[in-house]
């Protein structure tokens, strides 16, 4: 199977470079891949990827977390991307996929480009785009949903894989933030990777092949893959075990329910694939995607050890991150904006009130600072410390939203917009953290 891997952006040019790394090790893979960013110090880092493909485009020094700036600058590089692209891309290629980081300027503006140009050449491509942390800034969480936006809408791209990076804190919560890092490119790439090795594998039972794999990434929408491992003496029920493969992982939880196909391979030992295990699988699928496409492989390998079971789910709704992402987005942006009008009114105003000064009998007396007059929303101090003491006394239990929430009503009786304002305030102070969307645990 034949990949045209674009990586753009920092993040997106190290995901490509550890694709290409790390498909040296497998048989039947060919990954062609090139970089594109504005930054060009940072293309000099990936050592897989051969000097004459990486493009730098724009200033050369970043696009200043500014998507714009890199869609700018993709747009007036149309014609080198579309010569790299157009040299890279084989009659063989099966898929082109596009690797990149939401919220950075260069990958969330250049990604939407390179879909257009892709389209352009009559080609289509897949994605695979981290999303941002909760707590990043409020441009990166800009950047993030207007790149997103712009990238989905594009014809030639079908499925988008989004990569949840909040949850990279629960999975390796030790890890510092750059291993952390290539760890999920790694297990990002790796289960790609096992996917595309479903085509490649033996089996007397039923296979999956390269034309599926290709074709099911057509399904338009978002999609998600998943790779579980267990024991076999602790696998009992298959279809059980499946449903548990899902939002496990670090891709962004979806609701599994809306997926339209699908596509499994099972690997174990022989005596589990039953008739009656594979039936319930199969009627699993069934009975829980709103579409029917749906492909399953059975491995059987005799006394293995192992269970695993590697997967894709495409077609699937907006996951729930992304709306959360966008509502945060707008909120965060708000009062950003009333933060930095309040700033410029205040400077008007000059630091102190000379007029009161100049009304004072004794000239030499210091000048009386005004105190800035609390900002409406801002809440009394004694009640914000009576909230932090209360929220401190749950440390270390984890409750639903709602328990959450309900607790905050009944001690402090609040509305609900000021029940969001102190949950974000909480989340951003460090006081509550979601290792799981709904889930708040306190800290
Ligand atoms: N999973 C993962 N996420 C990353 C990695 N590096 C950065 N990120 C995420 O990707 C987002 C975009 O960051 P970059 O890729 O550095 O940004 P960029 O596209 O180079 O854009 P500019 O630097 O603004 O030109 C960040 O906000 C992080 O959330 C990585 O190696 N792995
Ligand atoms: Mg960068």
């Amino acid at each position: 199977m034949r990949f045209l891997t674009i990586g753009l952006g920092h993040c997106g040019g190290k995901i490509a470079n550890s694709f290409k790394g790390l498909a040296k090790t497998r048989k039947g893979v060919i990954v062609d891949v090139c970089a594109i960013n504005t930054d060009k110090a940072d293309l000099l880092t990936h050592t897989n990827i051969p000097e004459g493909n990486k493009l730098c485009i724009g200033s050369g020094r970043g696009a200043a977390r500014d998507w714009e700036e890199g869609r700018r600058a993709a747009i007036e590089a149309r014609g080198h991307i579309e010569e790299l692209i157009r040299r890279l891309l084989a009659p063989d290629t099966d898929i082109v996929l596009l690797t990149l980081g939401e919220g950075g300027g260069s990958g969330s503006g250049i990604a939407p480009i390179v879909a257009e140009i892709i389209g352009d050449l009559g080609r289509e491509c897949i994605a695979i785009a981290t999303l941002p942390f909760e707590r990043e800034s409020v441009k990166t969480k800009i950047n993030a949903v207007r790149g997103l936006d712009l990238l989905y809408r594009q014809e030639a791209l079908k499925a988008l894989i989004c990569i949840d990076n909040d949850k990279i804190v629960a999975h390796y919560p030790h890890k510092t933030l750059t291993e952390a890092y290539e760890a999920v490119n790694r297990v990002v790439v790796e289960t790609f990777l096992d996917l595309v090795d479903l085509a490649h594998m033996p089996s007397r039972a039923d296979r999956i092949d390269e034309s599926e794999l290709s074709t099911i990434f057509r399904y338009e929408g978002f999609a998600t893959l998943s790779n579980y491992k267990a024991r076999s003496d602790e696998v009992e029920d298959l279809s059980s075990t499946l449903i548990d493969t899902w939002n496990s992982s670090l891709f962004a939880d979806v609701d599994t329910k809306t997926a339209v196909g699908a596509i499994f391979g099972i690997e174990g030992p022989s005596h589990l694939f039953t008739t009656l295990q594979v039936d319930r699988v199969r009627r699993c699928f069934k009975d829980t995607l709103i579409g029917r496409d749906i492909i399953l492989g059975i491995y059987p390998i005799e006394r293995s050890p192992w269970v695993s079971i590697v997967g894709v789910l495409v077609g699937l709704d907006i996951p729930g991150k992304i709306r959360s992402l966008y509502e945060l987005a707008r909120r965060e942006y708000q009062r950003h904006l009333e933060a930095v009008e309040e700033r410029r009114m205040r400077k008007r105003r000059g630091l102190f009130e000379f007029e009161e000064l100049e009304a004072v009998e004794k000239p030499l007396e210091a000048p009386r600072v005004v105190e800035p007059a609390p900002t409406p929303t801002a809440m009394p101090i004694s009640e914000k410390r009576s909230i932090l003491d209360f929220v401190g006394g749950l440390s270390g239990q984890s409750f639903t939203e709602e328990e959450f929430k309900d607790l905050l009503r009944s001690e402090f009786n609040l509305n609900d917009a000021e029940l969001e304002r102190i949950l974000d305030e909480l989340r951003y102070n460090g006081w509550i953290f979601e290792p799981r969307r709904g889930v708040i645990r306190v800290l």
